[in-house]
């Protein structure tokens, strides 16, 4: 560590480090968020289906966020377990153009949220409800009402309707999960 590194850590400048996992099926656009979550000139330019896992780094106005970003592909979805430990929040994005997976996502997401590391903590979760400029998509109303998330009473959630590749909906998402640690940490 450097000196000046040192230095922002004893003063407090340092900004907090916080340990997120990216989950949802495969094709949702988790890499393609993540990598747009990032400085402009740090953006891979080509984006390809995540094999078992990949680790990124992205900061926001005061945290600094390591994400597990998870394959959703099927036979990786067993790897995400192991990772629900560590994790203080949880990034789940949902494709809300394809209507006939929405069932596999809630599946999916249904037990993530009975499994033993999760069902208990009070761990924040954001819900992207992504690829909103695809004419098929459905609205994050839609899609919050087929995943039935005003059954998760006992952990804060929030969705967001949102466009990977522009960009939008994504800074609103990381805010509220900014607020959403700090005010655990704090
Ligand atoms: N139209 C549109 N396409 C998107 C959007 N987000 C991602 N995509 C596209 O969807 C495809 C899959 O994106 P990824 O980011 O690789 O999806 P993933 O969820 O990481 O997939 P896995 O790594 O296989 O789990 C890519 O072709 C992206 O360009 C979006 O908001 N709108
Ligand atoms: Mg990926």
């Amino acid at each position: 560590m450097g000196l000046l590194d040192r230095l922002s850590g004893l003063l407090g400048l340092r900004k907090k480090e916080v340990h997120v996992l990216c989950l949802g099926l495969d094709n949702s656009g988790k890499t393609t968020i993540i990598n747009k979550l990032k400085p402009s000139n740090a953006q891979s330019q080509d984006i390809v289906p995540t094999i078992g896992f990949s680790i990124e780094k992205f900061k926001s106005s005061s945290l600094s966020f390591t994400v597990f970003d998870m394959s959703g592909q099927g036979r990786y979805r067993n790897l995400w377990e192991h990772y629900y430990k560590d994790g203080q929040a949880i990034i789940f994005v949902i494709d809300s153009s394809d209507k006939l997976r929405m069932v596999v996502a809630k599946e999916e997401l249904d037990t993530l949220l009975n499994h033993p590391d999760i069902k208990h903590r009070r761990i924040p979760i954001l819900f992207f409800a992504n690829k909103m400029d695809l004419r098929d998509s459905v609205t994050s109303v839609k899609v919050s009402q087929l995943l039935c998330l005003e059954n998760i009473k006992d952990k804060p959630w929030h969705i967001c309707a949102s466009d990977a590749i522009k960009g939008e909906g994504l800074q609103e998402g990381v805010a509220w999960l900014q607020d959403q640690i700090q005010a655990v940490k704090t």
